[in-house]
């Protein structure tokens, strides 16, 4: 959050991510093309290698990009799986087919990074994660919610209530589009009433769990477990 994408290793700019910026400039693009559309996708492979950090500045999208890991992990679509597990009657995993015939939930909602920066109007499609856990059968006594990135090492969590929200989303469309692999696609998480801290990439594992510790990338370095937007984190996005 700090920085788009920080490396930790301070590796130089990468020639390929640079070449790639260029030819975006001399395109010209326009958001919600279909050119830039194309290269969210195009790009995905070079910045998935790349540990320069220029992803978070590549012209490619309204939003910002960020990793923690300075990377942009892969997971093809046919292969993609979403594990539910935990305090569940019966684990589920599902591919990317299983959740789009899930009944979907669409919401058009701003996205908002606790750092300041807002996307405006985003549209969303996905299974609401309530939907999900109702699916595997939550036992007695469970009261949270983990979910994990393949990343390895993002993590988020939210209590049981907030995950039942009609509003929190395991989503895999985003801006009338399959979600790029630059904003956690195929599927992430989009949890519409908080920072955009907790809506975490690419999403592999929902774990239904006996307790909700503070388990979270940046609720563990300082920011808000329960991150609503404008009643959090001192209230940071009066400052925008
Ligand atoms: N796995 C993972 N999820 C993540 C992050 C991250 O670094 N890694 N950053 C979070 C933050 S701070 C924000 S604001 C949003 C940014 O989403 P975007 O990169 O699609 O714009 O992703 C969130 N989810
Ligand atoms: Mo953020």
């Amino acid at each position: 959050m700090p920085t788009p994408a920080a490396s930790s290793d301070g590796a130089p700019i990468g020639r390929r991510v640079v070449l790639a910026m260029l030819g975006l400039g001399a395109l010209g693009i326009v958001t919600g093309s279909k050119v830039q559309r194309g290269l969210e996708w195009a790009l995905a492979p070079i910045l998935a290698r790349d540990g320069s950090g220029l992803a978070g500045l590549l012209p490619v999208s309204r939003f910002r990009i960020y990793s923690v890991t300075g990377q942009t992990p892969l997971r093809d679509a046919t292969t993609y799986r979403l594990v539910v597990d935990g305090m569940v009657d019966s684990t589920l995993e599902l591919n990317l087919a299983d959740l789009r015939a899930l009944p979907p939930t669409r919401l058009v909602r701003d996205f908002q990074c606790v750092t300041g920066w807002r996307v405006p109007d985003v549209p969303w499609v996905g299974v609401t994660v309530g939907d999900l856990i109702d699916r595997a059968g939550v036992q007695p006594g469970a009261v949270g919610v983990r979910f994990y990135s393949y990343d390895g090492l993002y993590t988020e969590s939210l209590t049981m209530e907030q995950a039942r929200r009609r509003d929190v989303l395991v989503a895999y469309d985003m801006e009338n589009r399959a979600v790029p692999p630059i904003h956690g696609g195929p599927v992430r998480l989009y949890v519409a009433p908080m920072y955009g801290y907790k809506s975490l990439k690419w999403l592999e594992r929902i774990e239904v769990t006996s307790q909700t510790p503070p388990v979270g990338y940046w609720a563990n370095r300082g920011y808000d477990q329960d991150a609503w937007v404008g009643r959090s984190n001192g209230r940071r996005d009066e400052a925008t």
